[in-house]
Formats: C-alpha cells, structure tokens, sequence
C-alpha cells in the first residue's frame, strides 16, 4: 500500500488548506490507510495564534521516496501551483471548491475523485467526505474546529457572496462537536487584525490590485476584519500614506467588517469617493470614511467599476 500524502501549494498554507490535509489524513487512518499532511509552505495570516497553540499534527518537509507515495491535493486545482515535490502522476484525488477551464484534463484523468464543488470553503468538502463514508462520529473536536473555522473565514461569518447552504449546514453540525469557546470567531478575527497590525503596510500591499478604468488607474485595498470601523478611525495617517503611495488617480481600501456584516470604505480623496458614490449613491463620506449596506467582496466590487 503507498503512501498518501494530502498537501497543497507552495507559497502559503491558509486556515482551510490546513482544516482540509488535517481532517483528510484523520478520515483516511480511520478507512485503515496510510495518509500523512505534508504542508511545507509557510501558515498565512490566517491561521491565528489560537490555531497555532491547538497542537498542530503535520509535516513541514517532504522527505519520502517518490515511488512509495501518491499525492491527494487540497484546495488548488490547478496543477502549476501544487507543491515542487508533487509528482502529477501520482496524483490521485483532489478537492477544491473553483472552477477552472484547464480542469479538464485533471477531471478526465482522476474522474469522480476529482472533487471541484461551489462551496465557500474547500474543508466543507472534507467534512461532507466524513459523512458520506459514515465517519461523521470519529472527527475529533480539534479536526471538527479547523473546519468549522475554515468556513468561517472563508465565507467571512457567512457574509460572503460565497456561502452557500453546504457551508452553513456543515457549520452547525461541526460547532455541537468542536464546541468553541463563545468569543472564537471574534477572537478569531481580532487576531487576524494583530497581525496585519504588526507590519500593516507590507500586508495591505499583498492584498492590492490596480487596474485601469476608463477614467484613470485604481487601486483596490482589500482588508477583512472584525471591527473595521475601528481601524479605520486610529490609524488615518498610515492609510493616508499607503494609498498616495500607490501613485493611482483613484484609491480606496475595502474592509468587509465581519462584526456588523458591512464593509468600511477608506477612500484616498474626493475623487475617490465620489467614484464610489456612482456605485453606491446612499454612501455618506465623513473624514474619508463610508460604511455600506452590505457586505461585499472585492471581486463583486471590480465588475461595478468596470461597468461604470
Ligand atoms: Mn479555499
């Protein structure tokens, strides 16, 4: 019998790639295999301090013989992004929640273990597996956890344009056996927001896209947290600078805030908002900021702009 060995990409590890290698390898012991998370990418922003301390279970190297092993990959479909050690060939089943045109050939080879579903996070997936093979009693809390909050951070507390009913289905049978403490996902968030905190400029940069309107050049911020408002509110100058430094006619920052269910924008002058206003008419600027009616993605906001 090989090997198995459940990973994922090169450059990070996010909160659901770790919920989805975790409770994979726990759902292939429990069927008698032999499996093993390898991720050797660096964990992102979003696998928070309190993650980190449950006593996290995988490897960070790949140090097997390439003939003894076949790979099961989560959350990327497509094959130039998975991790330098994955043989192609030897990839057996692969779980992810986009749809690409170049999956064809992925879906043709692996057939029905070739699991690309529209769902909000990739480890409602797993969770959906642990059922359908009838494990749904053995997921430990610290598994049922990692899923739950996957989801939670992918669909941003079910806000997202994202979610779906899988997602929140999931979500509440995974809660009664994880049993969170009550602040979790707010603590969750906070977190996130410390970190960002730490070093905000090279973060927002990571999270900035510019692009070309009919009338001038954007750049797009986009930064989820808890409390939006509230950061928006102590840290205007550091905005301010990063925004003007983006050399753009226009600039704003997008912060869904998972607390209230709305974003908050940060626009970098009149222009800015004003262009936001042709979106969003009801917007009210004060000192720069805007609060909107709902919650909305950046990739929801850019085909707005793109229209106007
Ligand atoms: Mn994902």
């Amino acid at each position: 019998m090989k090997k198995l060995i459940i990973t994922a990409g090169d450059l990070w590890s996010d909160i659901d790639i770790l919920a989805c290698a975790l409770a994979y390898e726990q759902l292939l012991r429990l069927e008698g295999k032999d499996a093993r998370a390898v991720l050797t990418a660096p964990l992102n922003l979003t696998v928070t301090k309190d993650i980190r301390d449950l006593g996290l279970d995988f490897e960070q190297e790949f140090h097997y013989d390439n003939n003894k092993v076949e790979f099961i990959v989560v959350d990327i479909s497509l094959p130039q992004y998975y991790a330098k050690f994955v043989d192609l060939n030897k990839v057996v089943e692969v779980f992810d929640h986009h749809f690409y045109d170049e999956l064809g050939d992925l879906k043709a080879r692996l057939g029905n273990s070739c699991h690309i579903e529209k769902v909000g996070a990739c480890a409602t997936l797993i969770w959906e597996e642990f059922q359908k093979r009838g494990f749904s009693k053995q997921i430990s809390p610290l598994n049922a956890l990692l899923i739950y909050t996957a989801i939670i951070s992918n669909t941003l507390n079910f806000k997202a344009g994202v979610t779906t009913d899988r997602d929140i289905k999931a979500s509440e049978e995974l809660i009664k056996i994880a049993n969170p403490p009550h602040d979790w996902k707010q603590r969750y968030y906070e977190q996130i927001e410390e970190s960002i905190m730490k070093d905000p400029i090279t973060n927002m940069q990571l999270d900035t896209k510019i692009i070309d309107l009919k009338s001038g050049s954007i750049a797009i911020t986009q930064i989820e947290l808890w409390d939006s408002s509230r950061f928006f509110k102590s840290n205007s100058d550091i905005l301010d600078n990063f925004l003007y430094s983006q050399d753009t006619k226009f600039a704003f920052i997008t912060s869904p805030s998972i607390n209230k269910g709305c974003n908050y924008l940060y626009a970098l002058n009149s222009q800015s908002e004003e262009l936001l206003k042709s979106i969003w008419p009801e917007l009210e600027f004060k000192n720069k900021i805007a609060q909107t009616k709902k919650l909305y993605l950046r990739k929801e906001i850019l085909p707005l702009l793109l229209n106007l």
